[in-house]
């Protein structure tokens, strides 16, 4: 489930940032639905980290890939070293998806100033 809407997102993120995504061509969405990338971004700020379960609880706007509201939960997260780069109090763009079952941010960004 929901495999079609992962490929799109990452394709889409990786195609936003195509330029640190050199060597990752697999993904071929990255193209197609150039307006689907501020769609994929949610706000949230970050409430706690927890690198031992690698976890991290997010008070987050409405995820529109996710047809989910705004609200406060925990994610897991695609990658580790992701928890380094948030804190909790940070106000972050982020993306997230549903991968067997689970909620997961798959990437950070950092909010524009
Ligand atoms: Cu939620």
């Amino acid at each position: 489930m929901n495999r079609k809407l992962k490929s799109l997102v990452l394709g889409v993120a990786l195609g936003a940032f195509a330029g640190l995504a050199a060597g990752e061509e697999k993904h071929h969405a990255g193209t197609l639905q150039a307006a689907a990338a501020s769609d994929a971004l949610a706000d949230g700020e970050i409430r706690k980290v927890d690198r031992d379960a690698s976890k991290i609880t997010i008070r987050h706007g409405p995820i529109a890939n996710l047809d989910m509201p705004a609200m406060t939960m925990v994610f897991k997260v695609e990658d580790p070293a992701l928890l380094d780069q948030v804190k909790a109090g940070d106000k972050v763009k982020f993306v997230a998806d549903k991968i067997g079952g689970a909620y997961v941010v798959v990437r950070f960004e950092a909010s524009p100033r």
